[in-house]
C-alpha cells in the first residue's frame, strides 16, 4: 500500500503535487497528515521524512522524497507512464516546464504563498510580475500545441505541478490573459483539486509568513 506524507493541505504547495496525481488517477494510497511550523513538526518530520520535507511516499518501506520524484516514480509503478504524454517531443516538453516549476519562480513562491483559504487581490511588479508572464508563456504555447483543455491535451505531470500555481492566482487574482485564465478554470473545476480545497479551508494551523495581504488590525490578521 502507498503511503504518502504531505504538509498541511491550506499551505503545502509540494505536498499538493503528488497527493493530485495519485487522487486525479484514482490510486488508492494511505495519506499521513503532518502540520507544519508547530512544535512538534521537526520530531515528526525526522521520524517519517529523509529530508525532513514533505511529501515523502512510502510503497510498503520504500521510501522516495521529492515531489517531482514522486510523480515519476508514481507514473512507472502505478499509472503504466500515463503521468507523460505519448509523444517523445510533448514528453520532453512537459519534462521541460515540470522542472522549470520544480526548479524556478522564486518570487512566485516567496511572495505569492499558497493559501487555500485566501481570497484577496494583490499588486505584482518586478520579478513577481516576470515569473507571472514566463508561466503564461509556458502555458499559452503548450496549450495551443495540444488544444488543452490540460497543458498536455490529457491532465498529466505537468498540470499537477502547475496546480499551486493556479491556487496562487485564484488567491491574489493577477491580470491573466485569456488562455491562463482558461487553464485556470479547468484546474480549479477538476474534483481531486476541490477535494483538496475543501479540506484545506478546513484547516485551522495559521502560518503567519504565508498569510499576506491584510492590512493591520483587520479581522483574519
Ligand atoms: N524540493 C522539495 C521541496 C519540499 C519542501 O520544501 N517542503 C516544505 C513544505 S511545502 C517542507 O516540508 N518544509 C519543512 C518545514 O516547513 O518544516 C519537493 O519538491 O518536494
Amino acid at each position: 500500500m502507498l503511503k504518502l506524507v504531505i504538509g498541511n493541505k491550506n499551505y503545502s504547495t509540494w505536498s499538493l503535487r503528488p497527493w493530485l496525481l495519485l487522487k486525479h488517477f484514482g490510486v488508492p494510497f494511505e495519506e499521513v497528515r503532518i502540520a507544519l511550523n508547530l512544535d512538534e513538526t521537526p520530531a515528526r518530520l525526522r521520524e517519517l521524512s529523509p529530508t525532513c520535507k514533505v511529501p515523502v511516499l512510502y510503497d510498503d518501506e520504500f521510501v522516495v522524497w521529492d515531489s517531482l520524484a514522486i510523480c515519476e516514480y508514481i507514473n512507472e509503478k502505478q499509472l503504466n507512464g500515463a503521468g507523460w504524454p505519448t509523444a517523445a517531443a510533448s514528453r520532453a516538453r512537459a519534462r521541460s516546464v515540470s522542472a522549470e516549476m520544480h526548479s524556478g519562480f522564486n518570487a512566485l513562491r516567496n511572495q505569492w504563498p499558497m493559501n487555500v483559504r485566501l481570497q484577496r487581490p494583490m499588486p505584482a511588479e518586478g520579478e513577481l510580475l516576470k515569473d507571472i508572464a514566463r508561466i503564461e508563456q509556458i502555458w499559452q504555447q503548450c496549450l495551443e500545441a495540444s488544444g488543452g483543455p490540460w497543458l498536455f491535451g490529457k491532465f498529466s505531470i505537468a498540470d499537477a505541478m502547475y496546480a499551486p500555481v493556479v491556487m496562487r492566482f485564484y488567491s491574489y487574482h493577477p491580470e491573466l490573459g485569456d488562455s491562463a485564465a482558461a487553464y485556470c478554470r479547468t484546474m480549479l473545476a477538476n474534483s481531486a483539486l476541490q477535494q483538496w480545497m475543501a479540506a484545506g479551508v478546513q484547516e485551522k494551523e495559521v502560518i503567519k509568513e504565508d498569510e499576506i495581504g491584510y492590512l493591520l488590525g483587520e479581522p483574519g490578521w
